[in-house]
């Protein structure tokens, strides 16, 4: 019996060493996307390649945060998802390291622009506009105008009625202020800031929770990337997405390699696999509906068409510079966080 149990435990423990897990060691992601996103990410590369990962699903500025007070002891090996700007900063801080992709010449020149101005430091992997969302049937209900405009969400009859993130944890906010500060100037930004501070419910953690609250009653605007709004619209609540009349930013969503990453080649695995056209056209498969850095990607027809938008040329280069995205969030903290509800 004694016998029988000792062959059961070895017989586990060399079936787990043979498995492909163990055979190929493991990868931790820190992943800002979407939570179902990054889910897919996990699963499927774990099934392509049989490395077993960590993932661990945070906000852009959250993850940055992060990565930058582990930057001494390196912990994630890989961060993949969420918006440039705090990937191009991470790569002016030396937070993440070079490497240049195999599928470099099948990715859009956007894509290859966030390389370029980051020394090979990080990639782009899709694309997205920003603007907003809001609950059709609480609109009616409460007998409100419906807004399609910038300008509109500083109205008296919205206040209390529109949510966004902080833009120091969000990177959808953070667009926001840095999209707002390029179309109006700075001046005119804060004073706009300062109007919808009046309006806004509550400055969540994360850039897609305004459009689940308002889909599930809780705010009547979330503004959000337009592809978020879709997202909850697809699952079936009452959401009609707004692209602002006067124009507005977007995000080129990027990935980075993790300076000192204790499992390098994984990593550059993992690098490889998320520039696939194959697993970027998976990605509609869980309503996410950005559009995918790689040209022979499939897009799903409810992915926002940026080329009928009205896009600012945002400045990455700057607004994804370690002074000036520190400059913007101090000032943002000191002026309108600060300010009484
Ligand atoms: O996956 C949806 C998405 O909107 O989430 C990312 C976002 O930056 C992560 O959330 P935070 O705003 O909280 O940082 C976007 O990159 C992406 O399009």
């Amino acid at each position: 019996m004694r016998h029988s149990t000792l062959f059961g435990h070895l017989a586990l423990t060399c079936g787990l060493l043979a498995s492909p897990v163990f055979a190929q060691g493991k990868l931790t992601l820190y992943c800002s996307s979407d939570e179902a996103w990054c889910q897919q990410a996990k699963t499927e590369f774990e099934k392509k390649t049989g490395v077993a990962v960590d993932m661990t699903r945070k906000s852009s500025g959250e993850t940055y945060a992060q990565i930058k007070a582990e930057a001494t002891n390196p912990k994630g090996d890989i961060w993949w998802g969420g918006t440039g700007d705090p990937h191009l900063q991470a790569a002016e801080e030396g937070l993440t390291q070079a490497y240049v992709s195999q599928a470099r010449d099948q990715l859009f020149d956007w894509a290859n622009r966030q390389a370029a101005a980051s020394k090979d430091r990080t990639v782009g992997i899709y694309s997205g506009a920003l603007g907003y969302g809001y609950n059709e049937e609480l609109l009616k209900k409460q007998g409100l105008s419906a807004p399609s405009c910038w300008k509109d969400l500083i109205k008296p009859e919205f206040k209390g009625k529109v949510q966004v993130a902080n833009p120091n944890s969000s990177g959808t906010s953070y667009t926001m202020l840095a999209t707002l500060v390029q179309m109006m100037g700075e001046k005119e930004a804060f004073d706009y800031l300062r109007a919808l501070h009046k309006n806004i419910n509550q400055y969540t953690k994360s850039g897609s929770a305004p459009i689940k609250a308002a889909g599930a009653g809780e705010t009547v605007i979330g503004i959000v990337f337009v592809h978020d709004a879709v997202a909850v619209a697809e699952a079936g609540f009452p959401i009609k997405s707004v692209v602002p009349c006067e124009g507005t930013g977007y995000e080129i969503g990027s990935m980075s390699i993790v300076k000192g990453a204790r499992n390098i080649d994984n990593a550059r695995k993992f690098y490889e696999f998320a520039l696939s056209a194959d697993f970027q056209s998976k990605a509609k498969d869980v309503k996410s509906f950005q559009v995918p850095s790689n040209k022979a990607s499939s897009i799903s027809a409810k992915a926002p068409d940026l080329a009928k938008i009205k896009l600012i040329d945002y400045d990455f280069v700057k607004y994804g510079s370690s002074a000036e995205r520190r400059r913007l969030l101090k000032k943002w903290d000191e002026e309108i966080g600060a300010l009484p509800n």
